[in-house]
C-alpha cells in the first residue's frame, strides 16, 4: 500500500552532517521524499510532536534535545513508507539498533538517535499535519 509517513533528522544528526546520507539511505530503498524543509522547532512545536510521551520522565529531555539546534523535516512517500522508515532507522536505542540502520550507524544515546518517523498511520497524520 502506497503511504505518506513523516520524518525527522533531529538535532545531533544534523550536526554530525547526516542529513545527505540520510536522503541517500531513504532513496535508495526505493522511498520517495516528497518535501524537505532545514527548520528550528519552537517548544510548543516540539511539545505537540511529543505530546504523547507528557508526563514520562524523560518528554522534558527529549523535547530539550530537539530543541538543541536546527532539524530536516520530511514528508517521505511510497509503498510501506510507515514500517520501512522504521526499519531503515532501527530499534529506539541506538546500542540496540541493527547494524545497517540510521541508529545503529550513527546513534549516541536513546535521546540523541538521530531520527524520528513517525509509528503508525495516525501518527503520521497528527505529525504530517503539524508541519505539512
Ligand atoms: P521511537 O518511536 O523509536 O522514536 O521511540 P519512542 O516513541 O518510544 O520514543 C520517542 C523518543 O523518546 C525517542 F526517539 C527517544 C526518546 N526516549 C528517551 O529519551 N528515553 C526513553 O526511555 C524512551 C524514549
Amino acid at each position: 500500500m502506497r503511504e505518506r509517513t513523516f520524518v525527522m533528522v533531529k538535532p545531533d544528526g544534523v550536526a554530525k552532517g547526516l542529513t545527505d546520507e540520510i536522503v541517500a539511505r531513504v532513496e535508495r530503498a526505493g522511498l520517495k521524499i516528497v518535501s524537505m524543509r532545514r527548520m528550528k522547532l519552537d517548544r510548543g512545536l516540539a511539545e505537540e510532536l511529543y505530546s504523547v510521551h507528557r508526563g514520562n520522565d524523560f518528554f522534558e529531555r527529549l523535547v530539550e534535545h530537539v530543541l538543541s539546534g536546527e532539524v530536516v523535516v520530511m514528508l517521505v512517500e511510497g509503498e510501506r513508507a510507515i514500517a520501512r522508515m522504521r526499519e531503515l532507522s532501527g530499534a529506539t536505542d541506538p546500542a540496540k539498533a541493527a547494524k545497517g540502520t540510521i541508529r545503529g550507524d550513527f546513534g549516541s544515546s536513546i535521546t540523541e538517535n538521530i531520527i524520528h518517523a513517525a509509528d503508525s498511520a495516525e501518527s503520521t497524520r497528527q505529525e504530517l499535519s503539524l508541519f505539512f
